[in-house]
C-alpha cells in the first residue's frame, strides 16, 4: 500500500473481500457546483452507490495525505469552502503530498489515487479533454494523459460540452484509450445524449463492460476506459439551445483572460447563470445516472469469475 493513502475502513474492507467499490472526485464539489447542492449531490450519489449494495469512495487530499473514502463532515467542509480549496490535478499532488497540503482531486488525480488503492471504477460527471481553441491555448486537460495510464474505468456523460469534444475523440484515440458508448452509438455531450459524433464501440450492459474491462487489462493494455453515458432524456438540453450559451461563456472567458484550471469552473458557473439553473438540474441528474452505472459496473466487475 502506497504510503501516502489514507483508505477508510469501509472501503479496506470491500477492496480486501472484492465487494464493489466505486471512487468519486472531488473537484466537482469544490468547484463544479455552488453550496448546498454540491453537497446534496455528493451525499445522494452515495447513497446511489450503496442503494445498489456498493461501497462509495470519494477521494481528496486532507493535510498532504490522500484519502480514499470522506466522512459526511469532510465532504460538507468541501462544499462549503469551494472555491478556496484548491483545485489538484496529478501534477499538483507532490506539491501537496510534500507540503502537507489540503486539496480537491480532479478526474486525472481521482484516477490516479483510486488505482493506487486497487479500485477500478469511477463515477464522475463529465471528463476533461481538449478546449475549444486549444490549437491556440495549448489548453487539454490532464484527464487525457492519465487516461493513458491509470486503470481505472471512467463513468462519464461523455466530456463538457464546453470542448471541442471531436479533438477530444482524436486525442483518446492516440493515447489508446477505449471510448465505449453505453447503450448508445453516440457520444454523449454532457449536457445533451449526442454530440453528433460516434462512440468508436458501443456496449449495452455492466458483464460486457466488466468483461471489456477485464480484457483490456489482462492484455497488459495499460490505462482507463472512457464509460460514455448520456443523461437521461428528461433533463437532457438539446444541443441547439445550449451550444450558442457555452460559446457566448467561452468568448467571455477569454475576453476576461481567464487560464489554467479556472477555464472549467467559469464556464460552468456562466451556464448555470445563464440557463437559470437548468444547466446544474442536469450537471447533477447525469452525475446521479452516471454513478448508478459506475456501481452497476463495479458489481458486474467483481463478480467475474
Ligand atoms: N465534471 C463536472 N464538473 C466538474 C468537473 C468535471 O461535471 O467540475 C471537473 C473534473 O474534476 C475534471 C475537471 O477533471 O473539471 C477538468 O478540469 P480541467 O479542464 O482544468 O482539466
Ligand atoms: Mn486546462
Amino acid at each position: 500500500m502506497n504510503r501516502f493513502l489514507n483508505i477508510a475502513p469501509e472501503v479496506i474492507e470491500a477492496i480486501q473481500e472484492n465487494r464493489p467499490v466505486v471512487a468519486l472526485e472531488s473537484t466537482i464539489i469544490a468547484h463544479g457546483m455552488a453550496f448546498p447542492q454540491n453537497a446534496e449531490t455528493a451525499f445522494a450519489v452515495e447513497k446511489i452507490i450503496r442503494n445498489e449494495g456498493g461501497v462509495p469512495a470519494t477521494i481528496a487530499v486532507r493535510a498532504g495525505k490522500l484519502k480514499v473514502g470522506l466522512s459526511q463532515t469532510e465532504i460538507e467542509t468541501l462544499a462549503r469552502n469551494g472555491a478556496s480549496i484548491p483545485k489538484l490535478s496529478t501534477r499538483d499532488l507532490p506539491h501537496a503530498v510534500a507540503l502537507e497540503r489540503d486539496g480537491a482531486t480532479t478526474v486525472a488525480s481521482t484516477m490516479r489515487i483510486a488505482a493506487l488503492a486497487g479500485i477500478r471504477v469511477f463515477a464522475t460527471g463529465g471528463i476533461g479533454g481538449v478546449h475549444r481553441g486549444a490549437a491556440e491555448t495549448f489548453d487539454i486537460s490532464a484527464d487525457l494523459g492519465e487516461m493513458a495510464q491509470s486503470n481505472v474505468a471512467v463513468v462519464t456523460a461523455g466530456a463538457k460540452a464546453i470542448l471541442d469534444l471531436a479533438l477530444t475523440i482524436e486525442r483518446l484515440e492516440t493515447l489508446g484509450v477505449p471510448v465505449i458508448g453505453y447503450g448508445t452509438d453516440d457520444f454523449p455531450a454532457f449536457y445533451s445524449r449526442s454530440s453528433g459524433l460516434k462512440c468508436p464501440m458501443r456496449v449495452d450492459d455492466a458483464q460486457d463492460m466488466a468483461r471489456l474491462m477485464r480484457a483490456k487489462w489482462d492484455l497488459g493494455l495499460a490505462g482507463g476506459i472512457v464509460v460514455a453515458n448520456p443523461i437521461p432524456a428528461e433533463y437532457e438540453i438539446a444541443a441547439y439551445e445550449i451550444t450558442p450559451l457555452i460559446e457566448k461563456a467561452v468568448a467571455e472567458a477569454r475576453d476576461e483572460k481567464i487560464d489554467g484550471r479556472d477555464v472549467t469552473p467559469f464556464l460552468l458557473a456562466r451556464l448555470a447563470r445563464a440557463t437559470a439553473g437548468r444547466s446544474l438540474a442536469a450537471n447533477i441528474e447525469l452525475v446521479k445516472n452516471n454513478a448508478l452505472v459506475a456501481a452497476r459496473i463495479a458489481k458486474a466487475y467483481v463478480e467475474i469469475p
